[in-house]
């Protein structure tokens, strides 16, 4: 105040400019409050602000992708610029406005579906209708409310971003204090668990940050790592997303390597395990979205029902969900997989057999595979695959 006054007196010119720099700090305090306030209108279960310097993750980042880990995931490894400098994805971005969306829906009886072999298993996240969409268009609709607040103070350049663009959601999300990385890498917020997506809004809008961030409450226990089924964790904290069942299942278009086909089971849309054995997901919030909610009886379906699904009625039942993506042919491989490894009954032959002839060469290999199985059930090899690594 003293400054104030005294600049009032001696230097109007000093006092007019550091009155507008208090001014426009203080209005955008308030943007960071009102914001907070939209978000939760909007469906938002958090947010938070961080700057968008992400130096420190260039050499893990690198280390990840010269170990070969994403395996045919070639975009992770373009743009690597713009991924560590989000500044070159939205020009003059100084800040990520990130957000988390709960998404896990009440009452799907996961792990009853998981354990039971004749049943398809999906991940939870892909029950309803594609989050990218939702997401998206709530974060724009949270972008628009800002730029109308920011644009009489500066012009204002902004995008959102929901997983598609090359944007490091995680670390994003952990500066800007909406959890920890844990050690199956995804992000665990102590008081919500693991269940939700991440989202932001890269911004010029010089936004007060985050100034704390989460502590790693991972601490001695190692569930995740030992419950995987495929055995893709080389150390905490590090993916093998070749030997993830995310990655077998979704992201990857050839033939699935028979050394993860048995560990598979039934889950024939990703894989939930090492978030539905963490503990820290005792805390988690059932989604309020209705459109989340799960669809066409994906939440517990028989392999065989999916399986005798044609094109139009999988194009049909799939329409504005995320397991549209990897199209037709991958559904059949990745259901063939499945009842390979459903319990022996000649109803299953015989609808692998049927399906056999007409198949693509990819899902004919699988179902082949599948008959094998299933008429040679003592081959079975046990179905978690073992660790590698004991750290
Ligand atoms: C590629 C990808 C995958 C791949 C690879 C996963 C992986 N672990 O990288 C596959 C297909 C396997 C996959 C699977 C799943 N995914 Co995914 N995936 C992505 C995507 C598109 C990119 C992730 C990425 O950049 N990976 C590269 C690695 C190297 O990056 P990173 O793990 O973030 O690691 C950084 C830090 O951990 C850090 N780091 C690691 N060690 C150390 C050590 C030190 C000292 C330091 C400083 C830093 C550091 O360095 C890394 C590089 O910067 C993101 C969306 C996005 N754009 O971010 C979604 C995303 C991560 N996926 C998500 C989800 C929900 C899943 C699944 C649960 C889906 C499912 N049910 O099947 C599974 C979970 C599997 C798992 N345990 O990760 C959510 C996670 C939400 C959350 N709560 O964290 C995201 C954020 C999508 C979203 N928008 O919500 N996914
Ligand atoms: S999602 Fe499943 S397969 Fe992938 S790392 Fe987690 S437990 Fe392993």
């Amino acid at each position: 105040m003293r400054f104030a006054e005294d600049g009032r007196k001696y230097a109007p010119e000093l006092y007019r400019i550091s009155l507008f720099v208090m001014t426009q700090s203080t209005s955008f305090t308030n943007l960071a409050q009102q914001i907070s306030v939209w978000a939760a209108d909007l469906g938002f279960a958090q947010v938070g602000i961080c700057d968008t310097d992400l130096r420190v993750q260039k050499e893990p980042l690198q280390t990840w992708l010269d170990s070969g880990y994403h395996g045919d995931m070639n975009w992770l490894t373009e743009n690597l610029d713009k991924r560590l400098h989000p500044e070159r994805l939205v020009e003059g971005a100084v800040r990520s406005i990130s957000v988390r969306m709960n998404y896990l829906p009440g009452d799907t009886r996961h792990i009853q579906v998981l354990k039971n072999p004749t049943k398809a298993y999906v991940s939870r996240y892909a029950l309803g209708r594609d989050y990218h969409k939702l997401m998206r268009k709530r974060l724009a609709q949270l972008a628009d409310k800002i730029r109308v607040a920011a644009e009489p103070l500066m012009p204002v350049n902004q995008r959102p971003f929901v997983d598609s663009a090359p944007v490091l959601e995680r670390p994003l999300a952990v500066k800007a204090g909406l959890g920890w990385a844990g050690k199956h890498t995804l992000v665990i917020n102590r008081e919500a668990g693991s269940w939700f997506f991440l989202g932001e809004i890269l911004t010029n809008v010089p936004l007060p940050t985050n100034d704390t961030v989460a502590a790693d409450l991972c601490g001695e226990c190692s569930a995740c790592l030992k419950v995987c089924p495929t055995d893709a964790f080389p150390r905490p904290y590090e993916l093998d997303a070749r030997r993830c069942i995310s990655y077998l299942t979704i992201e990857h278009k050839g033939s699935i390597p028979e050394e993860f086909r048995t560990a598979i089971g039934n889950r024939v849309f990703g894989c939930d395990d090492c978030q539905a054995i963490c503990p820290w997901n005792k805390f988690a919030h059932f989604t309020q979205e209705d459109d989340f909610k799960p669809r066409h009886g994906l939440a517990d379906s028989d392999l065989l029902t999916l399986f005798q699904w044609d094109e139009q009625t999988f194009l049909r039942n799939t329409e504005g969900s995320a397991i549209r993506r990897i199209g037709y042919e991958r559904w059949l491989r990745n259901l063939a997989v499945g009842l390979g490894n459903a319990p022996s009954a000649p109803s299953v032959i015989a609808v692998l057999e049927q399906r056999r002839d007409a198949a693509t060469p990819l899902v004919r290999e699988h179902i082949e595979w599948a008959l094998q199985q299933q008429k040679n059930p003592q081959l079975r090899r046990q179905r978690k695959l073992p660790r590698r690594n004991q750290e």
